[in-house]
């Protein structure tokens, strides 16, 4: 998803191939990218893997994911990082822990203490986002990526404790572009399941 809404920022064409869960670890795929994972890029002169790296190419070579000006696109570059590098690794861990702890006996305490971490994290984005509409002045790759990383906290109630940061995420995704993605990633599933 992040890949594609950024394409479709740049309303730049794209081709997907799938990959299933089981071919992940195929030497094919690893050439591509030696962690086995997805999303994955290829354009005629560059092959890359990680959604950050992919991203900042687009970023480099379209505009309308960044500033013009040297100061502002580098400050877009690093809501990048802090969305993928200081926010995403506290919720992740969350994720792990719904996923794989929940019948250990010590899960709630933990699970309380990886909460902690994501809060102190989303007190200080909420604080600097204030009543902007975007993390800088104007929609950018930062905020796309910050938008996605705090998407993944859907369904456990902690965005909806930071009122303004709920409403950024409900502006990235009623963004024409995100609608595009959104719908073109959803037909893939709709698709696998009449398969
Ligand atoms: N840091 C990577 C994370 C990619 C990632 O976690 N991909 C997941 C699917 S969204 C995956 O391929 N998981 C399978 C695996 O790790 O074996 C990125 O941002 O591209």
């Amino acid at each position: 998803m992040r890949v594609r809404w950024a394409l479709e920022e740049i309303g730049q064409p794209y081709d997907v191939s799938l990959v299933p869960m089981a071919r992940l670890k195929d030497p094919s795929h690893l050439a591509r990218n030696p962690f086995g994972q997805i999303p994955t890029y290829e354009d005629s002169d560059v092959t890359l893997f990680e959604s950050g790296a992919i991203i900042l190419l687009l970023v480099q070579q379209h505009s309308g994911l960044a500033p013009k000006d040297a100061e502002g696109r580098a400050r877009a570059i690093m809501w990048m990082f802090a969305a993928l590098n200081t926010v995403e690794p506290p919720i992740v861990e969350l994720e792990q822990a719904d996923l794989t702890e929940t019948d250990k006996s010590w899960y709630g305490e933990h699970r309380a203490a990886i909460t902690a971490r994501i809060t102190a994290r989303l007190d200080a984005l909420s604080a600097w986002l204030g009543d902007r509409e975007w993390l800088e002045g104007a929609f950018s790759a930062g905020d796309l990526m910050m938008v996605m990383v705090l998407r993944r906290l859907d369904g456990t109630g902690i965005v909806e404790q930071y009122p303004n940061l709920a409403a950024f995420v409900a502006r990235g995704v009623a963004r024409a572009a995100y609608r595009r993605a959104f719908a073109a990633q959803l037909a893939v599933f709709e698709e696998s399941k009449t398969a």
